[in-house]
């Protein structure tokens, strides 16, 4: 019973999300732009290929990051205390989680969130292998709607963990309210280190979202074949084009499928007509400056104790404090 009710309960989350899938991809191309959310990007090919980015020469932010904690997670780690809570929104593989991990042994326990399940298991079980007195809690969940630690965290200071510069997917405004919604869930006297990437030459920066061998256009295009595999939509993701264009006013890199020709697509009985040259926008990565961040930490009640910038092409690292 337990095994089929595991299966069921994982085949329950498969359908609920097949039907936000639908839900969102039905209101994304009714939109004008045409637009879906980056959180489809991520099914087993697009993580695949998305591992694949940030082994890309263009694509920097994945290494500069790394190379960034490793040099200010110890100066950082002192200011956690004995029995200290780590919090990471995302957590996907924890493979940074362990450079934190190895800056300090003040950490108590360590609380792993994603929207994955299987991701969540497979880098809990690696975690607990090799930090054997750390106690590690994983919950299945979106980050933009966190619940507390359990009380088996202990009452140690929460640490924030929001790396990646994934906190760039979200608009301005619902940024502000992950960081806000944060706050209230670690609660007073928490930290949160929060990894962003930094504005420079829109050619630095349009090379890491087009990139030569064209590893992100496949990682954008399999959006489209992800819809066809679970919606079963008709898209010919071929006859879509790639293109990353940095938009100023935004401050924002912009990836776009476009339309090589006029066409219609299907879910169950709607029809979508596309004309030649119409495109789907489907990511924004927002690009900061420190006083972009300190607004954003602020407006969500967190105040900028540290802002540190890596080496060129640089990422930064801010350490906010309830
Ligand atoms: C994982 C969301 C941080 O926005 O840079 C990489 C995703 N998109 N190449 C980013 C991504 C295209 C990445 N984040």
């Amino acid at each position: 019973a337990g095994v089929r009710l595991a299966a069921d309960g994982a085949q329950a989350a498969d359908a609920e999300a097949r039907d936000a899938f639908r839900r969102e991809m039905i209101e994304g191309l009714s939109h004008r732009p045409r637009t879906l959310s980056p959180k489809w990007f991520y099914d087993a090919e697009g993580s695949r290929l998305f591992e694949e980015i940030t082994r890309l020469p263009e694509y920097y932010p994945t290494r500069q990051e790394a190379a960034l904690l490793r040099r200010v997670a110890p100066e950082w780690a002192k200011r956690f205390g004995p029995g200290a809570v780590l919090v990471e929104l995302g957590s996907g593989a924890s493979e940074k989680t362990r450079i934190v991990l190895n800056a300090t042994s003040n950490l108590a326990a360590y609380v792993p969130i994603d929207i994955s399940s299987t991701a969540l298991q497979a880098a809990a079980k690696r975690i607990r292998a090799d930090y054997p007195g750390l106690k590690v809690l994983p919950v299945v969940g979106d980050f933009e709607h966190l619940a507390p630690p359990s009380a088996e965290a202990g009452q140690g200071r929460r640490i924030g963990f929001f790396p990646g510069s994934t906190i760039g997917n979200l608009t301005p405004e619902a940024a502000v309210a992950l960081l806000r919604s944060s706050r209230e869930v670690l609660g007073k006297g928490s930290l949160f280190i929060l990894g962003v990437d930094l504005v420079k030459s829109p050619e630095a920066l349009v090379a890491a979202y087009d990139d030569a061998q064209g590893v992100t256009a496949a990682f954008n295009r399999n959006l489209l074949a992800r819809a066809n595999r679970e919606l079963g939509m008709d898209f010919t993701p071929e006859a879509f084009a790639h293109a990353a264009v940095w938009n100023a006013e935004q401050s924002r890199i912009e990836m776009h499928l476009r339309a090589t020709r006029s066409m219609t697509v299907h879910l169950d009985k709607l029809a979508f007509h596309l004309g030649e040259g119409e495109t789907i926008h489907t990511e924004s990565s927002r690009k900061f400056d420190e006083v972009s961040v300190k607004a954003m930490a602020e407006a969500a009640g967190w105040r900028l104790a540290a802002f540190e910038i890596g080496e060129a092409p640089s990422v930064a690292l801010a350490l906010l404090v309830a």
